[in-house]
């Protein structure tokens, strides 16, 4: 069987998982959002990565549909939350491959299905990586602005991992800055990740930027970041991403 028509019915199928992680202020814990991440459903036997099969799905072209999938779910899901009612600024991400150039990502589609869950365009976070930034073209700015005028947060994840600089955001601005895990997993060292964490967290303090440290597993790294100024982090220490979908696809087939 290709691994092409596998990942091309699983989306068509909607036969893909979607697991919700807490993003959380370090202060008091408390939720304040969640990030949307593909999983294959557990009954499916899927032996290829969540990395892979994305990485698979930008090669076939299925990028897109895939996210309209995890897109669907995440908004059902998060809108079927309790805790929104005791938190209405609660917020959900999904990621957003720089393989999906802005004209194919439509704000007028991810608007119209937000209102079908009856959310708010401020209820969702879109997750991008540097790719996307290093074009600025005036299509490029243009879906930027139109985004964030709308009240769609951006936030750039993977900070730190690729040719990110700080000065993209003067073009193009964003509201989330995550820093990459892999500058926090050694931060109880105190060497070289210590010393670009405490100047990002510097610098986008003078941006107005909302940093979240991302991979956070320990007591030690929390402590850590609390003590650079760091308020919002996600991982393991916080909470796993659980899959919140049930295995079996969502809409009913007729038959
Ligand atoms: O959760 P996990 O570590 O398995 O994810 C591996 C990678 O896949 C991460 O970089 C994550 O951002 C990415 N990823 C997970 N779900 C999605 C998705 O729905 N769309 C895109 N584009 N990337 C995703
Ligand atoms: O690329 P992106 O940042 O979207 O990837 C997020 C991925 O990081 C998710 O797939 C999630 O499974 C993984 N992740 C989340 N928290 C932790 C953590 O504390 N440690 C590690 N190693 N991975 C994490
Ligand atoms: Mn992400
Ligand atoms: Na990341």
């Amino acid at each position: 069987r290709s691994i092409e028509i596998e990942l091309r019915n699983a989306i068509e199928n909607e036969d893909l998982a979607v697991a919700f992680q807490p993003i959380v202020s370090m202060g008091d814990k408390a939720i304040l959002g969640f990030e949307s991440l593909m999983r294959w459903p557990e009954s499916a036997n899927h032996n290829t990565s969540i990395e892979q099969s994305i990485r698979n799905a930008e090669e076939f072209g299925l990028i897109q549909p895939l996210f309209e999938v995890v897109f669907e779910k995440a908004a059902r899901e998060f809108s079927r939350l309790p805790l929104r009612n005791d938190n209405p600024q609660l917020y959900f991400s999904i990621n957003v491959s720089s393989h999906q150039i802005p004209e194919r990502l439509s704000l007028e589609w991810i608007e119209e299905r937000l209102r079908y869950y009856g959310l708010a365009n401020e209820n969702l976070v879109l997750e991008l990586t540097e790719g996307i930034f290093l074009s600025d073209s005036p299509e490029n700015l243009r879906w930027f602005k139109r985004a964030r005028d709308k009240g769609i947060r951006i936030a750039l994840d993977d900070f730190g991992t690729g040719y990110s600089s700080l000065a993209y955001l003067k073009r193009f601005t964003v509201d989330f800055l995550k820093i990459d895990r892999s500058f926090i997993a050694d931060l109880d060292e105190l060497g070289a990740d210590y010393s670009l964490v405490k100047s990002v967290l510097a610098l986008s303090d003078a941006f107005g930027l909302k940093v979240i440290a991302e991979g956070v597993e320990t007591e030690k790294q929390a402590s850590i970041l609390a003590e650079l100024g760091c308020k919002t982090a996600q991982g393991y220490y916080y909470g796993k991403p659980k899959i919140v979908t049930g295995s079996t696809s969502s809409h009913h087939k007729g038959g």
